[in-house]
């Protein structure tokens, strides 16, 4: 059984240690698959008021993380991970953090994460104590805290054993790079609402065919994006050609 051991620099340990409490991450700890410590660079300060920020050289609005106990953090935690961990540092200035990028990390046995607060860090500690960047979205944050741990909840699904085997192989691969569909349970009929018949038939390949055509359907209208690189399985490939010239036919009735 291997253990993947994540270490998180930052100001605020509890947010870390305090969202990893619950459900399948909190899980993976208790059973040993997952270890999350963390390093606080205050403790790394000297000075009677703990500073871990300054004023930005050059002048500007806001303050900046100091280099000296930001770096002090990393090397303390970084002691505690296997050789060769990558040190990842959370930025609005990272690479896009992905699924592909998690199963990346999965495979790792450790890793670094550094949350920043305040308006920035001092460039020189991406330079002597940063590996990578990662960011999670085009949105403005007030730290790194949230990233640190969407990246831990990310990777840790990923782990050998963490989820069932169900749950690990029920993606099947026709659905590969779509939106799910919808979802359904009881009761049969919700406030005049039915579910579709389909999925009470139990004709297995019908309902299989059923939910990968409402998958298709829904990432072509809310994520057309995911469609344009053309890695659709073909049956998947092939509903989206009939709902594309079905919206063709369409555009044209209306005169387009
Ligand atoms: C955010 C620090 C923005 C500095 C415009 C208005 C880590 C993050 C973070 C943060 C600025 C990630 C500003 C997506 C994120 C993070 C804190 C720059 C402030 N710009 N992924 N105000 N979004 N954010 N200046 O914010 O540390 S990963």
């Amino acid at each position: 059984m291997s253990c993947l051991r994540i270490e998180v620099v930052t100001l605020f340990p509890s947010m870390i240690g305090g969202a990893l409490e619950f459900g399948v991450v909190g899980r993976a700890i208790e059973r040993g698959l997952l270890a999350v410590g963390t390093e606080d660079p205050r403790a790394h300060t000297h000075d009677v008021h703990r500073s871990v920020d300054d004023r930005p050289y050059g002048g500007g609005p806001g303050m900046v993380m100091k280099p000296e106990p930001l770096l002090q953090a990393i090397r303390a935690a970084h002691t505690r991970l296997p050789p060769g961990c990558p040190r990842i540092c959370l930025s609005p200035q990272g690479a896009p953090f992905t699924e592909a990028v998690a199963r990346e990390l999965a495979a790792l046995p450790g890793l670094l994460l550094v949350a920043g607060r305040y308006e920035g860090i001092d460039e020189r500690v991406y330079e002597l104590g940063i590996d990578r960047e990662l960011s999670v979205g085009d949105y403005v944050l007030s730290g790194g805290e949230l990233p640190a741990l969407t990246v831990i909840d990310a990777v840790t699904r990923l782990l050998p054993g963490v989820l069932g085997d169900e749950r690990s192989s029920a993606q099947d691969s026709f659905a590969e790079g779509l939106l799910e569909g919808p979802h359904y349970t009881r009761p049969e009929v919700f406030e005049g609402r039915a579910v579709p018949t389909v999925l009470l038939s139990g004709d297995h390949a019908d309902i299989r065919r059923w939910r990968l055509a409402r998958a298709v359907e829904r990432t072509l209208r809310r994520r057309p994006d995911l469609l344009k690189k053309g890695t659709l399985a073909p049956e998947a490939q092939r509903i989206l050609d009939e709902l594309l010239a079905a919206d063709a036919a369409g555009d044209e009735d209306r005169g387009k």
